[in-house]
């Protein structure tokens, strides 16, 4: 068994026998209301050595412990010292250590953070937890992985109020701020009762005392020019803006640079402040607007040019959700600039100076034409229909005023129709405020026809600007018919919203299928990309891209009336309606019947929630159902094979939240012909 590094953690109680908030644990006398679960493996408290382990004379797979309830109105911050302790070096299946929110009417837990490094010493981590109304727990998951041999420990948990990047540097985890080892400068930790000679400044900020701490970096031991110490803040976990504020004080003897940045999980820096005083021998507050719309540190650096360059001190780094000079007013909110065009063409608009342009459409659903990409029953825009199109003829649909110096990333689904020629028939342009500029930054290529298909553009302007959709009807063989959907915003790259924690109860079914698992012996569902081998059924593409996964059941491989059956892993029950929503795709004139059953734990009874029958569309169609489960329980998708190769059924998309649903599913019985909704000539 792995030592662990007991003495480090006892060093790190000497600051910390205060009365502890709710959900904080030393794990020195008690576990402080934490409980393990049964179920699982145990977890021993070494009061001794103050810190609870996952046990490893068990067998077993995972050790799980819960906090008590607790409640947080304002924004708050989890501290975590652990360490993940392994006697053989990297293992393809190594151990990991989870945390979760478990919130109160939620089925699934949210993950907040995960670690799998092992390490000799123990190691801090630190969450931002968002306010809420709602009560929750905080659920450690030790995995124990391959290697039995390995430990896991959790020295303490410790939740405070505020955010994660503020720290006066008063306790000795110096709220997971790390300083990146240079040989020649770095930044120490200043102040004190034990005064040391490396301590350069009378007082610090927090208290104004010579007891007090604060961060410094002397230039002394500069050996080269333009060398650099930095000081790294824990990274956001939860998407945060407003006003980053701290003291510094500054002796400048020759040239000192000191730079704050943003470093985004690519490595991406951002400057957003750099010193404009020649010296500040006092404590001097700087403010600067932060934007962290997804997971940044906050990097203070210092570069010297030589060694009598003098020193920077950093103390009381802290941080309001209200932009610092007030001036900005409204933060700017990304959903208004997107639509899924069911109501109307929300903040977009068009200026029909070159023609009709884009029309808002709805085809009532049947199995000739293809439904919008929202739901299947619902609005998208056409481009370049029979009707409303002439060679020459462009349709221009502008979005809403964009502020500029923010990266976006531009998100929407198009189709295209019809045999013509694709070379105009959708682009992406920016315009800048006085139309004057514009940029086109997206075009389409060839793409499969009939099939909703994402497009992702990640793109940052200098001034404020408008996304344009422009479809082009050059001439009469080269005007191809266009159709736009669920368009949206957001803040970041679209890169950088790859590397967010997977949203609870989401399965687009693109790694793997999630919480559901086959039932054995039985007919099957498979994981595919692309169409489906039988034509006059099944989809062409997913619903989540149009070029990802989706299950289905393959009718050519199944008998008349074969079931196969899709289950979900336990799921917890909760007081209070859950809403569930998935996409299905029940195309082909054999089709047969695809349900969707409650099992609840300890019952036989299967409790059907919804179901359809035969072929309903040549669209994704939306499905919505209410239900509610005070124990746990499952969730099963049951499709049946019906008459004919022709029934392939698959579904997509699905998503487990805490309800009620906000909308009612759209039942609308397909007539399977053309009435006045269908007047689109394609
Ligand atoms: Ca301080
Ligand atoms: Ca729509
Ligand atoms: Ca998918």
């Amino acid at each position: 068994m792995p030592r662990l590094c007991l003495l480090a953690a006892l060093a790190l109680r000497l600051a910390g026998a205060a009365l502890l908030s709710p959900g904080s644990c030393t794990f020195e006398d008690s576990a402080c209301g934490y409980q393990w679960d049964y179920a699982h493996l145990p977890w021993t408290l070494h009061g001794e050595g103050h810190y609870i382990s996952v046990d490893t004379s068990y067998e077993g797979e995972k050790a799980v412990l819960s906090s008590p309830d607790l409640y947080s109105e304002e924004w708050s911050c989890v501290r975590l010292i652990y360490q993940i302790a392994a006697t053989s070096g990297t293992s393809p299946d190594p151990a990991r250590l989870n945390l979760y929110l478990r919130q109160e009417g939620e089925s699934f837990d949210r993950l907040l953070w995960s670690a799998k490094e092992p390490s000799d010493s123990w190691l801090i981590a630190s969450l931002d937890l968002t306010n809420s109304t709602k009560k929750y727990k905080l659920v450690l998951e030790g995995e124990m992985g391959q290697d039995k041999s390995t430990s896991i420990a959790v020295f303490e948990i410790k939740i405070t109020s505020g955010y994660c990047i503020e720290c006066d540097f008063e306790e000795n985890h110096l709220c997971g701020y790390v300083n990146r080892w240079n040989p020649n400068v770095n930044w120490f930790v200043g102040g004190g009762n034990i005064r040391n000679s490396q301590s350069i400044l009378p007082k610090d900020h927090t208290l104004n005392s010579a007891l007090g701490h604060y961060m410094y970096v002397d230039s002394v031991y500069v050996k080269h020019f333009q060398e650099v110490a930095q000081l790294i803040s824990p990274r956001t976990t939860a998407p945060v803006s407003g006003c980053l504020s701290f003291y510094y004080q500054l002796k400048l003897e020759s040239s000192i640079v000191f730079t704050v940045y943003l470093r985004d999980m690519s490595g991406f820096y951002e400057e957003i402040w750099k010193t404009d005083s020649a010296l500040n021998a006092d404590w001097a507050l700087a403010e600067v607007d932060f934007s962290a719309p997804y997971p940044m540190e906050v990097i203070f650096e210092v570069a010297f040019n030589s060694a009598k360059g003098g020193y920077v001190a950093l103390d009381d780094i802290s941080f309001s959700p209200v932009y610092c000079s007030n001036q900005t007013g409204a933060p700017f909110n990304p959903a208004n600039a997107g639509c899924n065009f069911e109501e109307d063409l929300c903040n977009f608009y068009q200026d029909h100076k070159d023609g009709p342009g884009w029309s808002r459409v709805k085809v009532k659903r049947n199995v000739y034409r293809a439904g919008d990409h929202t739901t299947g029953f619902g609005y998208y825009l056409l481009a370049n229909t029979k009707f409303t199109s002439q060679p020459g003829y462009i349709g221009r649909l502008y979005g809403p005023t964009l502020p500029g110096n923010l990266q976006f990333c531009l998100s929407f689904y198009y189709a295209l129709y019809g045999f013509f020629k694709m070379s105009g028939t959708l682009a992406v342009y920016i315009f800048e405020e006085n139309h004057v500029v514009q940029e086109k930054i997206w075009s389409v290529l060839d793409s499969p026809k009939g099939v909703w298909t994402q497009a992702e553009i990640s793109f940052k302007k200098p001034m404020p600007c408008k996304v344009v959709f422009v479809s082009w009807c050059k001439s009469f063989w080269d005007c191809g018919l266009v159709a736009l959907d669920d368009v949206s915003l957001s803040l970041g790259s679209c890169q950088a919203a790859d590397l967010l924690l997977p949203t609870p109860g989401e399965c687009t079914f693109e790694k793997d299928e999630c919480v559901f698992t086959q039932k054995r012996g039985r007919g099957s569902w498979h994981r595919k990309r692309g169409p489906t081998p039988t034509s006059y059924t099944g989809p062409k593409g997913d619903h989540t891209t149009g070029v990802g996964y989706y299950m289905y059941i393959e009718a050519s491989n199944m008998v008349y009336g074969q079931r196969a059956y899709l289950v979900s892993r336990s799921l917890r029950g909760t007081s209070g309606k859950q809403c569930l929503t998935f996409f299905y795709h029940m195309y082909g004139a054999g089709t047969g019947l695809l349900s969707v059953y409650l099992k609840k734990e300890g019952e036989d009874e299967e409790i059907p929630l919804w179901r359809r029958t035969g072929e309903q569309s040549i669209s994704w169609l939306r499905g919505l159902i209410e239900y509610e489960s005070d124990t746990n329980y499952q969730i099963i998708f049951e499709a049946i094979r019906g008459v004919s190769i022709r029934s392939d059924t698959a579904i997509d998309d699905i998503l487990f939240q805490a309800g009620p649903c906000l909308e009612v599913e759209e039942i609308q019985f397909s007539s399977g012909y053309p009435d006045s909704l269908n007047e689109i000539e394609y």
